[in-house]
């Protein structure tokens, strides 16, 4: 019993001891508000009405305790009399818990003089608003795709910030339908450091021969009510590939000549096109190599310019048409051969075989 009164003894004065320990205290503020808004009062949170007599009250000063270096004390002010804690600029949650879920930030406030001496812990929570809008590091991107890429190969897009909390940061991107949106699908990932990923993925070939250039808009959407969005223009150049083969415009050119045709006289020129970008549509001519073999001696053909010109003489007693195989050349394909027809006039040119009745 008397072990029991004992314990009971120590039990009050353990008691009595912790009921001079205060508590957190706890308070709440709205981020972005004036400079100057009430948070809260120290003194009527700690209770301090409670604990002293108004004299003593009167008596007891409030401020930040330095043992810390608490680095956000700036942001507040304690009025050392009433205890009134004011904020002493705007606060930007954003920049103090960029994209953080909660954000408290704690001061430690001492009460003197000396015999009253305690410190009160302050826990201010920052409550966020949807002040930011998603942002995109660039108002337009440009991008290139080849145009043998398939459909499925994705193009990388930068992703947008929003520096507020979760609840208000960006909760999706889309692809605003409209445009080329139909070439385009949206994907998001998000990579091995939390960070997303956007990019396109084609949903079907594209054929810079027939169009080379596409645009979309992503737009990042938060989760505020109503959300705010941000919008990035991706331009997408697509580049070539040499997968054209010249073409001649007549698959066949048809040629009268006379058969005195002067040498180096140019008589046909043959074109062929090639719709590939740069040196992927260079067109270069030359003869077939059996035309080459037979005729080389007598025409000759320009490789630049596809002009023919004859180089031997003709005679229509020994050939009266001449066919020509030409080939234009790209950098690596050939086209589907044309032809020159060549059709030699005859010219009274053989002394008439006159026999005379003697
Ligand atoms: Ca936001
Ligand atoms: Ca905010
Ligand atoms: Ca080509
Ligand atoms: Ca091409």
């Amino acid at each position: 019993m008397k072990s029991a009164a004992f314990c009971l003894l120590l039990w009050l004065s353990a008691n009595s001891v912790s009921s001079q320990v205060v508590s957190d205290l706890d308070f709440t503020v709205r981020e972005e508000m004036p400079k100057g808004t009430f948070i809260g009062n120290v003194a009527d949170s700690a209770n301090m009405t409670a604990k002293y007599t108004p004299d003593i009250l009167d008596t007891l000063r409030y401020s930040f305790s330095r043992t810390q270096g608490n680095s956000v004390e700036y942001l507040f002010n304690l009025d050392e009399v009433s205890g009134d804690l004011t904020s002493a600029a705007v606060i930007d949650r954003d920049v103090i818990c960029y994209q953080k879920e909660e954000c408290q930030v704690k001061l430690k406030v001492q009460v003197q003089p000396g015999q009253y001496f305690a410190i009160l812990t302050v826990n201010v929570e920052i409550i966020d608003i949807n002040d930011h809008a998603p942002a995109f590091p660039e108002d337009q991107v440009l991008r290139s795709v080849t145009e043998s890429a398939r459909p499925g190969n994705s193009i990388a897009v930068p992703a947008a910030d929003d520096p507020d909390s979760p609840r208000f940061g960006i909760q999706q991107y889309a692809l605003l339908q409209d445009g080329d949106s139909e070439y385009f699908e949206l994907k998001s990932s998000t990579g091995l450091a939390g960070a997303e990923n956007i990019h396109l993925k084609l949903t079907q070939s594209l054929d810079r021969e027939v169009r080379d250039t596409y645009s979309v808009q992503i737009v990042a959407f938060d989760g505020g009510s109503p959300p705010k969005s941000g919008v990035i223009a991706v331009n997408i150049k697509v580049l070539d590939v040499n997968d054209n083969s010249p073409r001649f415009e007549n698959a066949t050119y048809n040629v009268v000549v006379n058969e005195n045709v002067p040498q180096y006289k140019r008589i046909v020129q043959v074109h062929a096109t090639d719709p590939d970008e740069g040196k992927n549509g260079e067109v270069t001519y030359r003869f077939s190599s059996k035309t080459e073999a037979a005729y080389g001696e007598l025409f000759i053909i320009d490789g630049s310019t596809g002009e023919v010109f004859v180089v031997g003489e003709l005679d229509y007693e020994l050939s009266s048409t001449y066919t020509l195989t030409i080939t234009a050349q790209d950098r690596n394909s050939d086209s589907v051969p044309g032809r020159v027809k060549l059709f030699v006039l005859d010219l009274n040119d053989n002394a008439p075989n006159i026999k005379l009745n003697t």
